[in-house]
């Protein structure tokens, strides 16, 4: 996965290198050029440290911008990595040996600083509260009925009860799709009829919930864009009438530039708590994820990486940047 974004970033730290390793032999000529006793020391110092320099970090973003945009990375999500980068760097002098490591590092760091939005605890959620109601919600054909089966699964392997609220009563053959996952995997399904009311049909799952003592209420939406007011005004019912404890935007990862945009539209229409990306298994870019939590600086719960029920990673920020940048 992310074998484009991979490349890209592994290419910034090698050509920033270059550049600083460059400036070490221009520096030992000039130094070696004067001649001057006493200056010994100083110029062995000069060789085994390098200064980076702002220029250094400009001319690599420079060089790297539409690479790096190719990957998806927005923009402002750029200025902020050479913000960040040069706050990191610039002015510092480092060893020679060093140098490839530390810009490894470096980036490694501010990669870790966008996607480290904290994290969401679900399990503690339900131990102060139950039932814990979760409300998926998208864009179309992102993941979300598919995630909330896997979800499901993650759940009732780790003990707990579950109940799924067939809240799309939009789409044809959604609530069947929701009972397909329910039957293979052990889990009642709550549902209306097709047309009815999505907020009514997740408001009898929690009651049900409530009144079996059962521990999650997983609840699907019909995939919606910003653009269609009426399916959007139902969301925000949805959010009114049963004020789910966690709003859970789920974003197919190869939609590229527009994440931000999805994520954006859906954190200002009803506010969300965490996200979910799915496809990660046949993305090859990767920037939109990062430059979607840049834009609205939330956690992501998990990652999706295939169809199967158990491909679901609990998003560990600093792992998953680790084998972005590699090292
Ligand atoms: N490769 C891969 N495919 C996935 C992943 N998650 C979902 N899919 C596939 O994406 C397609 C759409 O998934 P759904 O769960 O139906 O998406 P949805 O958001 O509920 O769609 P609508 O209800 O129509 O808005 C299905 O074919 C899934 O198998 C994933 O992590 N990796
Ligand atoms: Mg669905």
């Amino acid at each position: 996965m992310f074998g484009f974004l991979k490349k890209k970033l592994s290419e910034s730290v090698e050509r920033l290198s270059d550049k600083i390793k460059k400036k070490e032999v221009v520096e030992k000529v000039e130094k070696e050029e004067k001649k001057k006793p006493g200056l010994k020391g100083k110029i062995v110092k000069k060789i085994l440290e390098r200064k980076v320099s702002e220029k250094d970090i400009d001319s690599l973003f420079n060089e790297m911008e539409v690479s790096l945009l190719e990957a998806n990375i927005s923009l402002e999500t750029l200025d902020f990595l050479k913000k960040r980068v040069k706050d990191y760097l610039a002015g510092k002098q480092l060893r020679k040996g060093q140098i490839e490591k530390k810009v490894r590092n470096t980036l490694e760091k501010v990669l870790v600083e966008i996607f480290d939005q904290g994290s969401i605890d679900i399990e503690g959620v339900v131990k102060a509260k139950k039932p814990v109601c979760i409300v998926f919600l998208g864009f179309n054909g992102t993941g979300k009925t598919t995630s909330i089966a896997k979800l499901g699964k993650y759940l009732k392997d780790k003990g707990y009860s579950v109940v799924l609220a067939a809240g799309d009563t939009f789409r044809a053959a959604s609530i069947e799709q929701l009972e397909f996952h329910g039957n293979k995997l052990g889990l009642k399904v709550i549902k209306h009829g097709y047309g009815s009311d999505s907020a009514a049909v997740i408001y009898d799952a929690i009651e049900h919930a409530k009144a079996k003592g059962i521990d999650f209420v997983l609840a699907d939406t019909a995939g919606r864009s910003h653009a269609n007011r009426n399916l959007m005004d139902e969301l925000k019912k949805v959010v009114r009438v049963n004020k789910p404890d966690l709003k859970i935007l789920v974003m197919d990862s190869l939609s590229g530039n527009d994440l931000v945009e999805q994520a954006r539209t859906f954190d200002e229409s009803v506010g969300i708590d965490g996200m979910i990306f799915t496809k990660v298994d046949v993305n090859e870019k990767g920037g939109g994820m990062l430059s979607a939590c840049f834009a609205v600086k939330k956690p992501i719960l998990f990652i999706g990486v295939g169809q199967s029920y158990d491909d679901i990673e609990i998003f560990d920020p600093k792992k998953f940047v680790r084998d972005l940048v590699g090292g």
